[in-house]
């Protein structure tokens, strides 16, 4: 068989689980075909047949390639401006605080909801070529900011747009239940009730979710009320995730494991028990440096108690105008490293391998693999730690999706 393309002159970090450090292979060459990973080994080993005249050579120029970067969870699409409510927590208010004020959530909702799909997508785009131009191939994307049936589906056809237009795999997850909105006040189970029965249904029929996720806290759902919410989704066939121990513990981990989540993100006040309920259940756990650094957490997740238990970490930028206005997965590694104390190795696998099953994609995205998606960067360095290492100097020399190529992505 012939490749359509074939990358070879430099390193190539598969990160694939159990070879070795990175997956490396120095002196690497990888074969596609169809948007598909045809054959990968070392160079010498190239078999000569599978180039032919229709075969186009990538050079990696001496650095290295890797996966294409998975960004497993973010809030894009937002329409209004948090920065004051930044100022005014840097004055001493907590995020908590802010929330209740009625700043928070509500105040992005208001200004989302004002907003056309057009317009949201004109807001989102820069985001979203922000993120690609750190070798992001794959951005989760959350609603959240609607909090009603017309508007939670208005963002999930703007995150489905986005994606159809920009070049970036789009996933896409309903967060209805992230905050109670107005017309509920006071009444959180009447509005899990309107989630359960009204907006899952709607979105799933329409295809707009490929997953669901929620806010468990003191701030935001209860157990209880977040169980409904999965038990739903799981009847509509949805895979669940969910916002869990941010602020305190509240038995957060344990409770998406019991629904056999996908992920559960945050974590930072997750107990011993929460970790060994994921570990058990497969849950990925999703560490958001940025929002820990923004609201200025102090207490890191249990990465120790993650590692001796083989709960596979991913790292996201969690990027949101309030808890986290980070639109670089480079400085979610950077953070995540220096804040939580990742290997380069971890947090490199937390943005390929484990974001990849973060999304329930771990067969598809996140490694190079033979019959894997050829979603590949080349990057300017000599190791592949470097990627965690650099705040800010390390860009692509170029990405390719599936069978496209793009040039150096500027943004
Ligand atoms: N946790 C977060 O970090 C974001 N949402 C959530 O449930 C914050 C969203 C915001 O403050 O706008
Ligand atoms: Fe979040």
């Amino acid at each position: 068989m012939q490749a359509d393309a074939i990358w070879q002159g430099g390193g190539v970090a598969t990160m694939a689980r159990g070879a070795g450090p990175y997956g490396a292979i120095p002196d690497g060459a990888v074969a596609t075909s169809n948007g598909r990973i045809l054959w990968i080994g070392p160079r010498v080993d190239l078999p000569k047949s599978l180039a032919g005249p229709a075969t186009t050579h990538h050079d990696i120029g001496g650095g290295w390639l890797t996966p294409g970067l998975i960004d497993c969870h973010t809030h894009l699409i937002f329409a209004g401006d948090r920065s004051a409510e930044f100022e005014a927590r840097l004055g001493g208010i907590t995020y908590a605080e802010a929330a209740k004020s009625g700043r928070g959530i509500l105040s992005t909702m208001a200004a989302t909801r004002a907003a056309t799909e057009a317009e949201l997508v004109a807001l989102a785009a820069p985001r979203l070529k922000r993120l690609r131009a750190d070798g992001v191939t794959t951005v989760e994307i959350k609603s959240g900011y609607g909090l009603s049936l017309p508007d939670e589906l208005k963002m999930l056809r703007v995150a489905r747009a986005l994606g159809a237009t920009h070049g970036v795999r789009v996933v896409t997850t309903l967060l209805a239940a992230h905050a109670t909105p107005p017309e509920f006040a006071g009444r959180p189970d009447a509005y899990i009730d309107h989630v359960v029965t009204e907006i899952l249904p709607a979105a799933a029929q329409a295809g707009l979710a490929d997953a669901v996720d929620a806010f468990a806290e003191a701030i935001a759902f209860s157990p209880a009320q977040v169980s409904r919410v999965f038990n739903a989704a799981r009847a509509l066939g949805l895979p669940v995730k969910l916002h869990a121990d941010q602020l305190a513990d509240g038995g957060g981990a344990a409770l998406a494991a019991s629904h056999h989540a996908l992920s559960a993100d945050h974590l930072e006040y997750t107990s011993e028990t929460g970790v060994r309920a994921m570990a058990k259940a497969g849950t990925v756990a999703v560490l958001l440096p940025g929002a820990y650094a923004t609201v200025g957490a102090t207490q890191p997740p249990p990465v120790a108690s993650f590692r001796a238990h083989n709960v596979p970490i991913a790292v996201a930028t969690d990027a949101n105008p309030g808890s986290s206005p980070l639109l670089s997965l480079l400085t979610a590694m950077n953070f995540a490293s220096c804040l939580f104390r990742l290997t380069p190795e971890e947090a490199l696998a937390g943005v390929t391998r484990n974001a990849a099953a973060a999304l329930g994609l771990g067969n598809e995205i996140g490694t190079i693999a033979v019959g894997c998606a050829a979603d590949l960067v080349v990057w300017p360095v000599n190791h592949p730690r470097e990627l965690a290492y650099w705040m800010g100097a390390v860009a692509p020399t170029s990405i390719s999706i599936s069978n496209q190529i793009f040039a150096r992505p500027l943004v």
